[in-house]
């Protein structure tokens, strides 16, 4: 580790020997005196990941001159947006902070008809807007766009770099953040890295991680998870023609790069800050727990992991600080926890609360989910938080095998359960999944699905039973309720604010057969739009309940920054948490996972420090000994007077 004086004498030399970018005596300033404030984290960063080298200053100096052109080329317009957001570091913690995440050609067509459906955005109160990847990928299988061809251009279905740029102006001027992947983990292998790595380019040989030796390989394969077994067994795949091996931890056409060279980590900050300069606040880090490699590890998670993005976090705080980062960590919910953290990603998914709601629900019992959430809610005040029910993604089952064994449940028998009853197969259940890629040696599963699908309106409408629908439909706004009360950024998944259901269409075609989670990536359609605007439709229904929630959210300050305590109902199928800002304000939630009516005694409401609070949902003030709740019943509870 270098010390003050040495670190100073670092950026001096840093300084002396390169040149820089013309910029403006004001905009210069303000470059070296985020530089001067950030460059002992940066040196610091870099030398853990990459002081061994002999080239270590070189490529410092080269990261500079990368970081001071961004900066240079970045619009006034994300410079003033910089700005705003430091001197309101928790804007994103507001109660007003709405996701949602779409397709651009599923949910709009191209990029200039997104632009249109803006309106419909905003009636939503939707104000933070994750466009899933939309970069040139390879023709046919692109893994819905995870593999990408090159990140500075636009996939030409979609539209043009332009049109990027105007959606993004469009975006921000009417409060929308924009959010976008930062597939960094790896590139398509038709990515022009890739290319020249192939042809053995010099420049680009050490791009990605290359094996000719079998037993080199079938040694990472004994420590490393299968992400798609039904792909292909192990992490690697074979290259015929020039007989190597190459690193590809999901699809053999998505290329691992390889972190341990500086000269990739210098590459994709360059590509990271390109992004940044399209105008967008929040970069989703996709896969972000395989970046780092090392022999006899797991290959997930490791300490060197966090000390890169750590470190792309400290490139962006010095030339685009409005961007925030996403953690895409779907793993175990204490490695999900070491993401979180103002100088390595302000917000995460939630993917233990997104299971275990789901798994509530399937059991009809609490004690798994209370368990879990008070053990993992909490994090750190300055961050937040992005929770979700379903996603474009499968349902993994990540909770803690030890929580679960103290409540009695053993986890491996419990997945298997969750996996039959979500798939269907298991009798008497409500939902109507789909499994993905079961993994023949370990019995591993996930489940894919929409919201009202896997909630059980699907098999209710089938089977035309009425009481099934009413369940359904309240099972969908139970868990719509905690999503946007729990604490953290609510984000709705395309076509659940309209109660779409599975779309089977994706077996007819052969690039998406194979992946069952194009199940839940529907089309938009017009008619879903017009049905949820249907009185009477199921949809309609759905719909309201979800607006009246987003409107109460947005008008009580208790839904944004404020803590959460889990709190212990006693009643196997009750949940309830309560949430208090710092100016004491208060929020407690109680809600019923099961089908049949549940009371509880009113004291639980003591907390609130009266037991006459009023049900913002309903209207109505509680009275009684006994709160009652029927099936799947939420209560928003507050004291109003
Ligand atoms: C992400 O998810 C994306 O969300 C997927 O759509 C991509 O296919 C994938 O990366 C590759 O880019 O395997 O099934 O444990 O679960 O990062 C989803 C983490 C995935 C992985 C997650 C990955």
């Amino acid at each position: 580790m270098l010390n003050e004086l040495q670190t100073k004498q670092a950026l001096q030399q840093v300084l002396d020997s390169v040149e820089l970018p013309k910029l403006t005596k004001k905009d210069e300033k303000v470059f070296l005196e985020r530089l001067a404030q950030h460059f002992p984290s940066l040196i610091g960063q870099l030398h853990t990941l990459y002081g061994e080298r002999y080239d270590f200053f070189l490529y410092l100096q080269k990261l500079v001159v990368v970081l001071a052109k961004a900066f240079a080329g970045r619009k006034r317009k994300w410079k003033n947006l910089d700005e705003k957001r430091l001197s309101n570091p928790s804007w994103y913690r507001s109660e007003k902070m709405l996701g949602m995440a779409v397709y651009v050609d599923l949910f709009a067509g191209d990029l200039k008809k997104l632009q249109m459906k803006i309106p419909y955005l905003k009636s939503l109160g939707i104000n933070y807007l994750h466009l899933m990847p939309l970069y040139k990928a390879p023709e046919g299988d692109s893994d819905g766009g995870y593999a990408v061809s090159d990140y500075r251009k636009v996939d030409p279905k979609l539209g043009t770099e332009k049109d990027l740029a105007q959606l993004a102006e469009a975006l921000s001027d009417e409060g929308i953040s924009l959010v976008l992947d930062f597939v960094f983990n790896h590139t398509s292998d038709e990515h022009q890295w890739a290319e020249q790595a192939r042809k053995g380019n010099p420049e680009f040989k050490d791009f990605y991680y290359f094996f000719t030796d079998k037993q080199e390989v079938e040694e990472y394969n004994q420590t490393c998870r299968e992400i798609f077994p039904t792909v292909r067994r192990g992490s690697f795949t074979f290259l015929e023609d020039v007989e190597k091996y190459v690193w590809t931890t999901f699809n053999s056409f998505q290329w691992d790069l390889n972190y341990s060279n500086p000269a990739v980590f210098n590459a994709i900050t360059d590509e990271m800050l390109f992004l940044a300069n399209i105008g967008c606040e929040g970069l989703r880090l996709d896969a972000l727990a395989f970046i780092w490699k090392e022999k006899w590890t797991q290959c997930e998670s490791l300490p060197k992991a966090h000390t890169l993005i750590q470190c792309f976090n400290t490139c962006l705080q010095i030339a685009a600080p409005a961007v925030l980062f996403k953690s895409e960590a779907i793993v175990h919910p204490d490695e999900v926890a070491q993401y979180i953290d103002k100088q390595e990603c302000q917000l995460s998914y939630n993917p233990l609360m997104m299971a275990l709601m789901w798994e509530s629900l399937a059991t009809r019992e609490t004690k798994l989910l209370t368990a879990s959430l008070k053990k993992s809610f909490e994090i750190s005040d300055q961050c937040s938080w992005v929770n979700y029910i379903r996603c474009h993604d499968d349902i993994g089952w990540t909770f803690d095998d030890a929580v679960a064994e103290q409540l009695g449940i053993n986890g491996y028998e419990h997945r298997r359960f969750l996996n039959q009853f979500y798939t269907g197969k298991f009798d008497g259940s409500f939902s109507q999944g789909v499994p993905f890629q079961e993994n023949p040696t370990t019995g591993d599963c996930r489940v894919c699905g929409s919201l009202a699908s896997l909630a059980g309106l699907e098999r209710a409408i089938e089977a035309d039973d009425s009481q099934a629908i009413e369940h359904a439909l309240k099972r969908i706004r139970l868990l719509n309720s905690i999503n946007l009360s729990i604490g953290g950024i609510p984000l709705i998944y395309q076509g659940d604010e309209l109660g779409i259901l599975n779309d089977h269409s994706y077996l007819n075609d052969e690039f998406k057969r194979e992946d069952a989670r194009w199940v839940n990536r529907p089309q938009i359609s017009p008619q879903a739009v017009a049905l949820a605007e249907t009185k009477g439709s199921y949809q309609h229904r759905i719909n309201q309940d979800l607006k009246q929630m987003i409107a109460l959210r947005r008008n009580h300050p208790e839904f944004g920054n404020a803590k959460t305590e889990i709190l212990e109902t006693y009643r196997s199928q009750l949940f309830a948490y309560c949430r208090t800002n710092a100016k004491g304000e208060q929020l407690l939630a109680l809600c019923n996972f099961a089908e049949s009516t549940q009371s509880i005694p009113a004291s639980i409401c003591d907390i609130l420090g009266s037991r006459r609070p009023r049900d913002l949902l309903s209207g109505n003030q509680l009275v009684g000994e006994d709160i009652l709740l029927a099936a799947y019943d939420v209560l928003w509870l507050k004291v109003t007077e």
